[in-house]
């Protein structure tokens, strides 16, 4: 039985997500970022975290590969072309919607006041535009990779619905109509009853 640290509006919801397609049964601790409960498993706050028994590991990401290495789905085998392929999505989401989604973030609520730049947000914007037309174009199979889910539709989807959340412009519909399905998983519906909201 697995625990996930983190409530089920931040990038814990991933993590869930990762477990509900693996079919693992998880506890969920809602701990807010930087509450005392997220410092117990994470001296810097930062939530998600995963207890898989004695082992705290962090990193939404690193968390949900660890999960499908572990478990053998959702991801292609360490030391392949294939994994090398995946992986080089997966860091590319990190940099081109994470990262920028992050960035906004921290200019809207997560950093004190003083140090918020609210005029950077329409370059963000635009930027997260285009990575998501970029990725659009490179939409070929069902699934970001080809004919099976791996760790970066996950990965994906959830910075897309981030961004409708904080209010950036729609994605390019090819890619909205792909996240729309992916949402229909019985998996990220597990995880969304999992939200009192
Ligand atoms: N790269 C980390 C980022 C973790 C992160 O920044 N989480 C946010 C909530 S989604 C948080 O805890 N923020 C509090 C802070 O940065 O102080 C991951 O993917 O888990």
């Amino acid at each position: 039985m697995y625990t996930v640290i983190g409530s089920i509006k931040s990038r814990a919801f991933r993590v869930a997500w990762m477990l509900e397609e693996l079919g693992q049964s998880y506890d969920l601790i809602a701990a807010a970022p930087r509450s005392d409960e997220a410092r117990k498993y994470n001296p810097s706050g930062k939530i998600p975290a995963l207890l898989d028994g004695d082992d705290v590991l962090t990193d939404s990401v690193a968390i949900m590969q660890y999960l499908a290495d572990k478990h053998g789905a959702l991801t292609a085998p360490a030391g392949t072309p294939a994994r090398a392929r995946q992986d080089a999505m997966l860091f590319w989401l990190i940099d081109e919607f994470d990262a920028i989604l992050w960035a906004a973030a921290k200019h809207s609520f997560v950093w004190p006041k003083e140090m918020r730049m609210p005029e950077i947000k329409d370059s963000l914007k635009a930027e997260f535009t285009r990575s998501a037309t970029t990725l659009a174009e490179r939409l070929e199979g069902p699934f970001l990779m080809g004919d099976e889910i791996t760790v970066p539709d996950l990965l994906a989807v959830h910075c897309i619905n981030w961004s409708i959340g904080a209010g950036f412009p729609r994605v390019d519909d090819r890619l909205g109509t792909w996240a729309a399905d992916l949402r229909k998983r019985d998996a990220f519906k597990a995880v969304q009853a999992r939200d009192p909201a």
